[in-house]
């Protein structure tokens, strides 16, 4: 079953945003397989975003996604990879549609309050990077029936 790495990232724990985020994948119909809050280190924050090492940007991005805890997770379903990049929104809140989570709690590129997989072979990674294989937990939700015929 596929699998994506979401994270919320500090603007959205200090700003509250935690369960009203969960919620969306969550009611979605997506199944939780892996959740932990935690700092990131420099190390972590430098391999997570190293596409873009050579970008302006990059060194902001890792003084910030290093600034506070964030809540990393892994969540399974069919198409959840690309489907969970547009319960996202675009990188850009302020072009992110409403109802979308950038769309609806963001204004800043630079805040934009969660992370998503851009594609499979990302996500692998991604998980890989985040999650030792027994901290995800595989279940069949009783849910599972109501959702899919
Ligand atoms: P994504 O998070 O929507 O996949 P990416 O292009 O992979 O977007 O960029 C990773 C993160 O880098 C973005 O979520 C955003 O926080 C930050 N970022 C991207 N472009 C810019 C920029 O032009 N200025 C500042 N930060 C940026």
């Amino acid at each position: 079953m596929e699998r994506t790495f979401l994270a919320i990232k500090p603007d959205g724990v200090q700003r509250g945003l935690v369960s009203e985020i969960i919620g969306r994948f969550e009611t979605k119909g997506f199944t939780l397989v892996g959740l932990k809050f935690m700092n990131v280190s420099r190390e972590l924050a430098e391999q997570h975003y190293d596409v873009h090492r050579e970008r302006p940007f990059f060194g902001s991005l890792v003084e910030f996604i290093t600034s506070g805890p964030v809540v990393a997770m892994v969540w399974e379903g069919e198409g959840v990879v690309s489907s969970a990049r547009k319960i996202i929104g675009a990188t850009n809140p302020l072009t992110a549609e409403p109802g979308t989570i950038r769309g609806d709690f963001g204004v800043n590129i630079g805040r934009n309050l969660i992370h998503g997989s851009d594609a499979l072979e990302t996500a692998q990674r991604e998980i890989a990077l985040w999650f030792k294989d027994e901290e995800l937990v595989s279940w069949q939700p009783h849910l599972t029936p109501w959702l899919k015929e």
